[in-house]
């Protein structure tokens, strides 16, 4: 794609005006620059500190809920300290611009939601939705400034608390991070084996309201994003490593409809060889630099400011 506009190609400018139907896809990255690690970043990814895809799982929650459940909520203490991106409110603008924009996201996190966007589709779930694991009440967790404090632990006490574990060697230090002295050292905030709260209804443990690895989709948000690519004009891929499935099936189906699809990401995905226009940075830059070159300009023609 030629031409630019804020360095955003002519063509997809073109192509986002005159779009009907848009899915904005998403993944960690776009709440990368809100301070919530990635999964696959080598500096700060949560794979680097944990195996995330072991603790992701219910065997590990059926074998150390501790451990499993104190990793949430520390990571739920993080969304609950951070603060929705430029890129959030790019694409919360977009859907005001778009006649029919829907919202994709593999995030367990509601930046997009504080951002002001409407209807997100999640396809894993929420760290704000826990239920019980047996009857799948809802669960209400006391958000009281004492337990998000007590969630972080203090630099000290989790350096202390990780050597006691490693010297007792519980099998539980599969699951926790294998690297606890080091990464405990230089990350005040690690988190901490917690004890999940009990159902209210019925005693059993309350698990997170994440979709697990080897866990289905929910049926109704999977079904609503396949029908948004299907029919979409445009489809963004922003923020994904496009390798968790299914939802990595999405641009894929984009594209088979013969939608536009265009992926921002610093890095090279396998989308890369299969998108129409790659655009390689930061979603907190690129997506307000696509906002207003397709709808600030139009509406500065529209008022006469500036000839489109
Ligand atoms: C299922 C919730 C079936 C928990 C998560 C083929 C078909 C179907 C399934 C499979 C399949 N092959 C393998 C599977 C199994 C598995 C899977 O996909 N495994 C992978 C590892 C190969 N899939 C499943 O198990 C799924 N379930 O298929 O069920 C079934 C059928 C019948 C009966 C039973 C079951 C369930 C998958 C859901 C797992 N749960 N999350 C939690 O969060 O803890 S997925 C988890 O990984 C997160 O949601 C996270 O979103 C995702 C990681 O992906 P990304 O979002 O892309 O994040 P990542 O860190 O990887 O990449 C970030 C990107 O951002 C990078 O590219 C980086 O360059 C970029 N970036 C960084 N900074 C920026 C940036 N981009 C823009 N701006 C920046 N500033
Ligand atoms: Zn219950």
């Amino acid at each position: 794609m030629k031409n630019t506009h804020h360095d955003i190609p002519s063509a997809l400018i073109e192509a986002l005006r005159n779009a009907q139907r848009v899915v904005v896809f998403t993944g960690a990255g776009v709440s990368a620059e809100s301070g919530i690690a990635t999964f696959r970043d080598a500096l700060t990814g949560l794979w680097s500190r944990f195996d995330a895809q072991a603790l992701a799982t219910p065997q590990a929650f059926r074998e150390h809920p501790d451990i499993v459940w104190g990793w949430y909520e520390w990571r739920r203490a993080q969304v609950l300290r951070a603060a929705p991106n430029a890129a959030h409110y790019a694409i919360a603008a977009l859907q005001r611009h778009v006649p029919a924009l829907t919202i994709v996201t593999q995030n367990v996190d509601d930046l997009h939601e504080r951002a002001g966007a409407t209807k997100v589709v999640h396809l894993h779930g929420s760290l704000h939705a826990p239920r019980c694991s047996a009857c799948g009440a809802p669960h209400v967790v006391d958000d009281g400034p004492a337990t998000v404090s007590s969630v972080i632990g203090t630099h000290a006490e989790a350096h202390a608390e990780t050597h006691a574990e490693t010297r007792a060697g519980s099998n539980a230090d599969t699951y926790a991070d294998t690297h606890a002295d080091t990464h405990a050292a230089s990350n005040a905030d690690e988190g901490r084996r917690i004890p999940p709260p009990a159902c209210t209804q019925c005693g059993a443990p309350v698990r997170p309201g994440v979709v697990w690895f080897g866990e289905s989709l929910p049926s109704d948000a999977w079904s609503t994003a396949l029908h948004a690519a299907q029919q979409c004009d445009l489809l963004f891929s922003i923020g994904t490593s496009a390798l968790v499935y299914p939802a990595a099936e999405l641009p894929q189906r984009a594209l088979a409809a013969g939608a536009t699809v265009v992926q921002v990401n610093p890095n090279a995905t396998p989308l890369d060889a299969h998108a129409h226009c790659n655009l390689h940075g930061a979603a907190a830059d690129i997506m307000p630099r696509v906002l207003a070159a397709a709808f600030d300009q139009r509406d500065e023609g529209l008022k006469g400011d500036h000839a489109p």
